[in-house]
């Protein structure tokens, strides 16, 4: 070989964006393509970014295979580059092409460190190498894959070991990874939803803040919650004659009752009446006073759950409220959604009154930032710290072994630090 590398810098256009989103199916088009090319792997880390896109790198003995993919333009750009004569890229290039779908590849070759121009050096290669490295033989394959949820500020990402269910439903993509740290972790449309081992803050708050308060909560409804956990824990308070769940795609009850089933754990409580349709259609057709607790348990404001972030909703809500009826929802974070964050409190204190909407906080892992906020809003006097019982919600924590909700984070939960309590005030 006239150079010590071959660098072939490749372009995939009109490829399946579908593919192109899918990190765990290129992933594996990578590895098969620097295998089949005679490659021998180390290591390899790939990431999906939301809501389109992938980065990753196989890294070989001969060097390494690197892409970026914008499923969006159906576009992939992929670096090949290999030393020594024993792999040849343009199998690899040609098996890429394959696997992406694409319509058209087109590829330069650049010879990288070209022997003509290099001079051996003349030194003891044994004293430069770590006696270790040369002792342990062939190398120890690793994995890497990662979920990463981003906007172009801020990332989370998540290491997992592939996907469990992955299914674009009529409203959304839902998609369940096996993460390492959080357990299987169901997203929509790329955004994290719930993950097994974090879940309970969400739905411990979403729910037993607004029932502790309430005097005698009888009736339920939750608006979205398709994952189950909202009506799992509602359904742990005996005053509920029922709850009434409206989720709009069903593909988020099936993934969850087959790979979160610790979360969707309450479907056949006879007390559940689970309802498959739009919850805005729900809300408009219900009953004046018809519901004392109504939890708005949706996506972010993008979507299908769009609608549920409006005037007309709230009002809505407002009317088929009971006298003391309290509504609660997932209002964001403050920090990553500022704006939204703002807005709806406007609008909740339009629609209540200014002194009958409260914010308070959890600390969810797994959501942008880590600080999240829930609104409660009472249409009568209900006050969530003057009119709950600290006894009452000390033993019904301890009774169902509860970890986070008690009686202190019920209290604790209102008091809003400074520049957050400014954004509502
Ligand atoms: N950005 C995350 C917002 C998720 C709110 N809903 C979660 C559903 C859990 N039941």
């Amino acid at each position: 070989m006239a150079s010590l590398g071959r660098h072939i810098i490749v372009e995939y256009y009109n490829c399946s964006s579908e593919i192109l989103n899918d990190v765990v199916h290129i992933e594996k088009s990578m590895e098969g393509a620097a295998e089949d090319a005679g490659a021998t792997i180390i290591n390899s880390t790939f990431h999906h970014f939301s809501p389109y896109g992938v980065s990753g790198v196989v890294v070989i003995q001969e060097s390494h295979l690197a892409i970026h993919t914008w499923p969006e333009y159906g576009y992939a750009s992929v670096d090949i580059f290999t030393c020594g004569d024993t792999v040849n890229p343009w199998v690899a290039y040609q098996i890429l092409k394959e696997k992406f779908e694409a319509g058209h590849g087109s590829a330069v070759e650049l010879l990288r460190g070209e022997k003509a121009l290099l001079k051996e050096r003349d030194f003891d290669i044994k004293a430069m190498r770590d006696e270790k490295s040369s002792e342990e033989g062939s190398p120890i394959r690793t994995r890497d894959v990662w979920f990463t949820e981003r906007d172009d500020k801020i990332a989370l990402s998540l290491k997992h070991d592939g996907k469990l269910y992955d299914v674009q439903s009529d409203f959304q993509k839902v998609e369940v990874y096996k993460t390492q740290a959080y357990g299987n972790l169901l997203t929509l449309d790329g955004m994290v939803m719930t993950s097994e081992k974090d879940e309970y803050v969400y739905h411990e708050m979403i729910t037993h803040i607004p029932t502790l308060t309430h005097p005698k909560p009888k009736r339920a409804l939750v608006i979205g919650g398709g994952d189950g956990g909202t009506a799992r824990e509602l359904l742990r308070h005996d005053s509920y004659d029922e709850v009434v769940m409206v989720e709009i795609d069903d593909k988020v009850i099936e993934a969850c009752k087959e790979h979160l089933p610790g979360i969707a754990s309450a479907f056949d409580n006879p007390k559940l009446n689970l309802i498959v349709d739009d919850g805005i259609k729900y809300v408009k057709d219900a009953a004046d006073g018809s519901f004392d607790i109504v939890i708005v348990d949706s996506t972010d404001p993008v979507g299908p759950a769009e609608g549920l972030f409006t005037v007309e909703f709230y009002k809505e809500v407002y009317r088929i409220l009971s006298d003391d009826g309290i509504m609660i929802t997932q209002s964001e974070s403050p920090r990553f959604n500022s704006k939204v964050f703002k807005e709806i409190y406007q609008v909740y204190r339009s629609i209540f009154g200014q002194d009958q909407v409260h914010c308070y906080l959890a600390y969810i892992p797994t959501y942008p930032t880590g600080m999240w906020s829930f609104s409660y809003s009472s249409k009568g006097k209900a006050h969530p710290l003057k009119d709950f019982n600290a006894e009452e919600s000390k033993a019904f924590a301890k009774k169902h072994g509860l970890k986070y909700y008690n009686e202190g984070i019920h209290q604790a939960a209102f008091a809003l630090p400074s520049f957050v309590a400014e954004m509502i005030s």
